[in-house]
């Protein structure tokens, strides 16, 4: 898995810089997927609130770091991501 932060960069010129920040993460398909998910943005941040849902398949997280850091450890952890909105 490679990350490829140019386009992590153009999704986020896309998004709201504010938190908490919403992604679209297509990939979700089961309660083990939002595991891995929460578990990856609370890596980088213990302190984030992770809101990954399995219906919508949407991930809004609060936070301290900015989007594409999120952006990129969801990436790491197999996932891609679309702009939401
Ligand atoms: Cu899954």
């Amino acid at each position: 898995m490679s990350l490829d932060s140019k386009r992590i960069r153009s999704l986020i010129t896309n998004m709201a810089q504010s938190t908490p920040v919403q992604f679209e993460v297509p990939d979700i398909h089961c309660d083990g997927c939002v595991r891995a998910i929460t578990r990856a943005v609370q890596k980088l941040d213990p302190a984030a609130s992770v809101s990954a849902d399995l219906a919508t398949k949407r991930v809004i997280i609060g936070g301290t770091h900015e989007a594409h850091d999120y952006a990129a450890a969801i990436e790491a952890a197999g996932y891609t991501l679309q702009a939401a909105g």
